[in-house]
C-alpha cells in the first residue's frame, strides 16, 4: 500500500478494470452546509455516482494520507474544524497529520494523482468581484490549467466576477461546455450567465470531446449543469460579500462565510437548490465516466 495515498479497494478495483470512476471533493460536505447536511449531500452524491453506473471516489486527507474513496464513517470525521484543502495545502495537512477537505483543485490534485479524470461539484471558485482589491482568484483555475479532467459542475460560484472568470478560464485553454444550455449557469441560477464555448446535449458527446481534448495536449473541460430549480438571489449575494468584507473575512474563509449567509437569509432555499445541483452534478460526472469507458 502506498504510505502518502490511500485508494479504497472498490476504486483500486475500478481503476484497474479501467471503469468509470467520479472524484467528488469534501470541502463542501466540511464547509459548503451548515453541519452536518454535508454529510448527507456527500451520500446522496456518491449514490447518483453509481445510479449512473460509474464508482464513486470521495478524497480528503486523514490519518497522515491522502484517502481516494473514503467510507460513509470516515467522511463523519470532515467537520467544520476540518483544514480547507487547495492544492497548495494536500502535502502540509498529511505530514501534520490533520483532517483535511479538499476542493476542487485539492481533489483534482489526489485524483491525478491515482488516474481518475472525472468529478462532480457544486460550483467552480474564479475570480472574485473586486479583483484586483482583493486579488483572490481561486486556485480551482490553476488546478484546471494542469490537470487532465471533466469537471461537471452547475457553472461557477455566483458570488464571483462571473465575466472575469470566463475569460480566465479562456486564457487557461480550459473548454466551457454548456450541457443543454448557451449560457453559463450561475450556480443558483439558470439564466444570465455569459456565453459558453460549446453547448452540448449528451454525456457521451462530453466524453468524445474529453477524448480529443487530452488527445491534443489539453487538460481540464468544464461542463455547466443550469440547476433544476433557478433561483434568483443576486441582491442577497450583494449583501453576503459586503457583510463578509465588513466582518474582514477574506481569502479561504469568503466561500464558507458566503453560503452560510445566504444558507440563513434565504429560509434555507439557497441551501435546498446548492445541496440539488451537487448531487445533480454528481449523477453527470458519472455518465460522463461511464460514456467515455464505452468509448
Ligand atoms: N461548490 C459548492 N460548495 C462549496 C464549494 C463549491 O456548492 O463549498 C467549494 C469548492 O470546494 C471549491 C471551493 O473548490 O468552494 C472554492 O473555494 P475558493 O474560492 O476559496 O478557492
Ligand atoms: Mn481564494
Amino acid at each position: 500500500m502506498d504510505e502518502l495515498i490511500r485508494v479504497s479497494e472498490e476504486v483500486a478495483t475500478a481503476l484497474a478494470d479501467g471503469g468509470a470512476v467520479v472524484a467528488l471533493e469534501t470541502t463542501l460536505v466540511a464547509h459548503g452546509f451548515p453541519a452536518p447536511a454535508g454529510i448527507e449531500v456527500g451520500l446522496a452524491s456518491e449514490r447518483a455516482v453509481r445510479d449512473a453506473g460509474a464508482t464513486p471516489a470521495t478524497i480528503g486527507v486523514l490519518d497522515g494520507r491522502v484517502v481516494v474513496g473514503l467510507t460513509a464513517g470516515e467522511l463523519e470525521r470532515f467537520t467544520p474544524d476540518a483544514r480547507k484543502l487547495g492544492p497548495r495545502d494536500l502535502a502540509v495537512c498529511a505530514a501534520q497529520d490533520a483532517v483535511g477537505a479538499t476542493t476542487v483543485g485539492g481533489t483534482l490534485v489526489a485524483a491525478a494523482a491515482v488516474g481518475i479524470r472525472f468529478m462532480g461539484t457544486g460550483g467552480l471558485g474564479g475570480v472574485h468581484r473586486g479583483f484586483p482589491t482583493p486579488p483572490d482568484v481561486s486556485a480551482d483555475l490553476g488546478a484546471c490549467a494542469r490537470t487532465q479532467a471533466v469537471i461537471a459542475s452547475a457553472g461557477v460560484k455566483s458570488l464571483l466576477d462571473v465575466p472575469a472568470t470566463m475569460e480566465l478560464l479562456e486564457t487557461l485553454g480550459v473548454p466551457v461546455l454548456g450541457y443543454r444550455t448557451d449560457t453559463l449557469p450561475l450556480f443558483y441560477s439558470a439564466h444570465g450567465g455569459p456565453q459558453v464555448s460549446a453547448r452540448v446535449e449528451s454525456a457521451e458527446e462530453v466524453a468524445h470531446i474529453a477524448d480529443a481534448h487530452w488527445r491534443l495536449g489539453g487538460n481540464a473541460l468544464l461542463v455547466g449543469r443550469p440547476p433544476d430549480e433557478s433561483l434568483e438571489v443576486e441582491p442577497l449575494i450583494e449583501a453576503a460579500i459586503a457583510a463578509a468584507r465588513v466582518q474582514g473575512v477574506a481569502g479561504q474563509q469568503v466561500t464558507p462565510f458566503v453560503l452560510a449567509y445566504l444558507h440563513e437569509h434565504s429560509d434555507g432555499r439557497t441551501r435546498a437548490v446548492n445541496r440539488d445541483l451537487i448531487v445533480a452534478n454528481a449523477g453527470l460526472a458519472g455518465e460522463i465516466a461511464t460514456a467515455f469507458a464505452r468509448l
